[in-house]
């Protein structure tokens, strides 16, 4: 454990480049893989995304006025609508499992965790390595699922049997099998980095550094933690209870034969909503560091953001079945969970009212971080607020599986993902590579990828409401929906510019990595114990050990604004 700190220096450079960079035990190297991970799997499944829009705005010829792109001839659309359905399901499950929980979780938590309780890394370095190739294992595997006969899953994201259970529905297709197996080893990886990062917070904290005292983004992370492990075991028994329908020919969820398929219904959803969380929470982890340091005031209410994340996390597991409202589930069960559901708003309106209340007089700077923190808020109350009329039971009924989920859920996602991931990434960038991002192409990336969001989903929102359901492959068949055309070509022009928003992004990250200027220990002189370390910090963390003597958010506005600016080392 954290005996061998001492040793380490002494033999880093011994290590040859395989151990150095490829099966690394340094939790900032595995922290580093997980992210270009992440953002590669963001890549393919961000086209993936691409192609959906593509075919839902102009699903019956190529698109008009654009005769340099060839008119389809082999099918009806621009895609076949079997592949239509593997992409739904792989744009969901990529996005989910392969680049939210491995850019948040395994790249920021793993980097980060062991730096915040001033540890010199993880309570087990190679159950750490073994969860990042698992997890590399089970990416490859979804990907190269694309090639096998049959193609890729095509059940949607929540493989609801009968459509993941039964050959008759999929034909000979290994697709669904795979995507278990990939999921499988993906929960797997994910229980080994669950328990590095519990272990490590419990055993492993700096002296002085009591829970209490402990900065919001390892609450946020280990809180997740604990929800992915506890919801996680009962979706893998109902997994291999699918993989034996599929398999073996058993019945569990074949109807029949005798099987219930709202038994998966309820398994999936018992971890999906949690699951929810589990990427949520180090996104407004992020936001909660962020804001003191450039309003430089302590945070507002942390013991009630602690304990009202703890009770989200609680709720969360009693909230499940409002997802099946429409299920024919027993009547008196759905206003109970109607009323968690709506219950579940309240810690987090407490913790955004603290974030609020942080800000309020504060000495605010907008630099980019802070700038994608604030609009990680924006994003996320818009996702709350809607979630709030699908929670409700009456409403839903009208508004379940239309456009209007779609838009709701890729609110409150993507404000922790899209948002969240972009401020940490701002702000600890100097920490991880040791230079400073550019400012200016920060913050022109943050306007554009504000406005070309909110004109993606926006019209969406308003083709939910029209009544329109989601995953038709072509919803313009129908006659009641042909106005709604107009809105999805809007969105999908709005995303595609969406797409050119992120290039400034792109370039700014891997010119700054080699270009950017050279970072000092504590550029943001924020007070939490990453920042004692040296920029990025050497194998083993910290030069002397840290002791830690107040609370994580001691700030107080400066006098002069020239003492209020990012510190880099004159070259
Ligand atoms: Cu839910």
């Amino acid at each position: 454990m954290s005996s061998s700190a001492a040793a380490h220096p002494a033999h880093e450079n011994q290590l040859s480049f395989v151990r150095q960079y490829i099966f690394s035990l340094d939790h900032k190297v595995i922290g580093k893989q997980y992210l270009f991970l992440g953002m590669f799997m963001a890549l393919a499944g961000g086209l993936l995304a691409y192609l959906l829009r593509w075919q839902l705005a102009w699903p019956e010829s190529a698109v008009p006025g654009m005769s340099w792109i060839p008119e389809p001839t082999m099918f009806q659309g621009i895609i076949p609508p079997e592949f239509y359905n593997a992409i739904v399901t792989m744009h969901g499950t990529i996005m989910v499992f392969f680049v939210a929980m491995p850019i948040l979780l395994g790249a920021f938590g793993n980097f980060l965790v062991p730096l915040m309780v001033g540890a010199p890394d993880m309570a087990f370095p190679r159950l750490n390595m073994m969860s990042f190739w698992t997890i590399f294992t089970a990416a490859m595997i979804m990907l190269a699922s694309f090639f096998v006969p049959g193609g890729a899953a095509s059940a949607g994201w929540t493989g609801y049997p009968p459509l993941s259970a039964d050959a008759v529905y999929t034909g000979v297709n290994w697709g669904i099998t795979l995507w278990i197996l990939g999921l499988a080893l993906e929960f797997a990886s994910f229980l080994m980095g669950g328990i590095n990062f519990l272990t490590t917070v419990v055993s492993m904290r700096a002296p002085g550094l009591k829970m209490m005292r402990l900065p919001l983004m390892v609450w946020m992370q280990i809180v997740a933690a604990v929800i992915f492990m506890l919801s996680v075991g009962p979706l893998i028994a109902g997994a291999v209870l699918l993989l034996l329908d599929r398999t073996v020919g058993t019945s569990f969820y074949a109807v029949q034969k005798g099987g219930d398929p709202l038994l998966w219904q309820h398994l999936f959803w018992f971890f999906g909503h949690p699951e929810v969380y589990v990427v949520l929470l180090p996104g407004i982890g992020a936001v909660l560091e962020v804001l003191p340091v450039f309003s430089r005031k302590p945070i507002f209410g942390y013991k009630a953001i602690v304990y009202s994340t703890i009770a989200a996390g609680f709720l969360s597991f009693i909230v499940w079945a409002h997802h099946m409202f429409v299920s024919g589930m027993d009547f008196d069960l759905v206003m109970p969970f109607s009323i968690t559901t709506i219950l579940i708003s309240v810690p987090f309106t407490i913790i955004l009212l603290a974030m609020i209340a942080t800000l309020w007089k504060g000495a605010i700077r907008l630099a980019t971080p802070m700038l994608f923190a604030l609009g990680t808020l924006m994003v996320f109350i818009v996702g709350g607020l809607t979630g709030i009329f699908l929670g409700s039971a009456s409403a839903d009924i009208y508004l379940h599986d239309t456009y209007f989920v779609v838009a709701h859920f890729h609110y409150t996602l993507i404000s922790a993902v899209f948002f969240g991931g972009f401020t940490a990434m701002y702000y600890w960038f100097p920490k991880m590579f040791g230079r400073l991002m550019n400012e200016t192409w920060g913050k022109i990336h943050f306007a554009l990828t504000l406005v070309c969001f909110n004109l993606v989903f926006i019209p969406l929102f308003k083709a939910g409401l029209g009544g329109e359901m989601r995953r038709l492959y072509n919803p313009f068949e129908y006659d009641f929906l042909k106005p709604h055309q107009g809105l999805h070509q809007f969105a999908t022009i709005a995303a595609i510019l969406l797409m050119i928003a992120q290039l400034p992004f792109l370039v700014n990250f891997f010119w700054s990595m080699f270009k950017g200027k050279v970072a000092d220990r504590n550029p943001w002189q924020a007070n939490t114990l990453e920042w004692a370390a040296p920029s990025p910090p050497p194998h083993g963390n910290f030069d002397t050990a840290p002791s830690v003597y107040h609370g994580p958010y001691v700030y107080s506005a400066p006098e002069r604004k020239e003492d209020w600016q990012p510190q880099h080392q004159p070259h």
